[in-house]
């Protein structure tokens, strides 16, 4: 019989790469959505017609009882929360609500309608925050963000409801994964776009924060196999996912103008409005274990992810070689 997965947070951009993933293996998919003015399917509108779509909300008990119940899964992937580490300073309380109290609520609904189900959490490395490079599954959390504090809330719920109530329960801790779906407010996605905007004379400037900033960026189509991976196992465990390299946020910049042909530095302008009250300086994992005991590597290089992602946007805005539009969907 068919295994079945309710994927929380399915709008979104690993929402949508693990539906094609499990669906690719056989899976019944139930996503999980939530009740908004104009629906937001854009991501997984090509598998739409292959996905039971429950309506319920991390803030909401009942409805994640009824998925719960309805859904019956075999495997549950939290991967809804307010995931915009900038926003989680000017929307604190609902960050905490939704992706730190958002887990209990989702286990407490496995506990109580679908006790054998395994669950995957979607943990941060923003959890490891200020602590030194590289980091592991050892290494001691200096959360920097409301973001970061609410996800290690969630991290710990996840191992105390596995200790308590014997849940197969797993935290992924992931290190920034990116793709072409990614938000247009993170800053890789920010920068592609701002690349294909300015390349097709749409935009003159492109204007950003800390450049700083190292991260270890890795490409979310690989990221969500190793989640899956995880909930294959024999028996549950925590896993660091990460490529190992890391690069600021002004080689990203040159990486991807350098794409096009174009010197960054006649088009990036600093803003303080896009300077975060607390950054952290330097992301940087070290995925050994998940390579031991999971099989997992990452397939993309930084400079693949980076012109796959440019390819992405100038094809949006370009309507050929030659020529440029505006509005065109990706
Ligand atoms: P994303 O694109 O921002 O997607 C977030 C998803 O959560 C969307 O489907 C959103 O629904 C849903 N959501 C938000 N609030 C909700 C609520 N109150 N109730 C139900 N659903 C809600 O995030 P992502 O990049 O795919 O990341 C997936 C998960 O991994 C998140 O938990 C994130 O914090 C975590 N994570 C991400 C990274 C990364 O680099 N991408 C790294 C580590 C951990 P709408 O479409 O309706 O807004
Ligand atoms: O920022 C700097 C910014 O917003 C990366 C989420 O998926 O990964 C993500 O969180 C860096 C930061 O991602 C701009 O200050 C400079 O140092 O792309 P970001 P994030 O904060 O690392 C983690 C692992 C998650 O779990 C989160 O859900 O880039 N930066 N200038 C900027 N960032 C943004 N957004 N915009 C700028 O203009």
């Amino acid at each position: 019989m068919a295994k079945a997965a309710l994927i929380t947070g399915i709008t979104g951009q690993d929402g949508s790469y693990l539906a094609e993933l499990l669906l690719d293996n056989g899976y019944e998919i139930y996503g999980l959505i939530r009740r908004l003015s104009t629906p937001n399917f854009t991501r997984v509108e090509h598998v739409a017609d292959r996905i039971t779509f429950l309506e319920g909300d991390l803030t909401d008990q009942s409805s994640l009882n009824i998925a719960m119940q309805t859904a019956q899964p075999d495997e549950v992937y939290n991967l809804a929360a307010q995931s915009f580490v900038a926003t989680s300073w000017n929307q604190p309380v609902l960050t905490g609500d939704v992706t730190g109290l958002g887990v209990i609520r989702i286990l407490e609904a496995i506990r109580q309608f679908s006790p054998d189900a395994k669950f995957y959490q979607a943990s941060s490395s923003e959890m490891f925050g200020a602590a030194e490079s590289p980091q592991n599954e050892q290494t001691v959390f200096h959360p920097r963000s409301p973001y970061a504090v609410a996800k290690v809330y969630g991290y710990y719920s996840t191992i105390n409801y596995k200790e308590s109530y014997n849940l197969f329960a797993c935290n992924g801790i992931l290190f920034n994964h990116e793709s072409p779906r990614r938000g247009i407010e993170f800053v890789t996605k920010k920068i592609t776009d701002g690349v294909a905007r300015i390349h097709c004379g749409l935009s003159k400037e492109l204007r950003l924060g800390n450049l700083d900033a190292k991260r270890d960026w890795g490409f979310a189509g690989d990221y969500v196999r190793a989640m899956w991976l995880m909930l294959q196992q024999d028996k549950p465990d925590d896993y660091v996912i990460a490529t190992g390299e890391s690069h600021s946020v002004k080689e990203f910049v040159d990486e991807a103008f350098s794409s096009v042909g174009l010197d960054w530095q006649n088009y990036v302008k600093m803003d303080e409005r896009f300077m975060r009250p607390a950054d952290v300086p330097e992301l940087r994992g070290d995925a050994s274990k998940a390579k031991n005991k999971l099989g997992w590597v990452p397939l993309t290089s930084f400079k693949e992810l980076v012109s796959m992602m440019v390819e992405q946007d100038l094809i949006k805005y370009k309507k050929s070689d030659s020529d440029c539009i505006f509005g065109v969907k990706p």
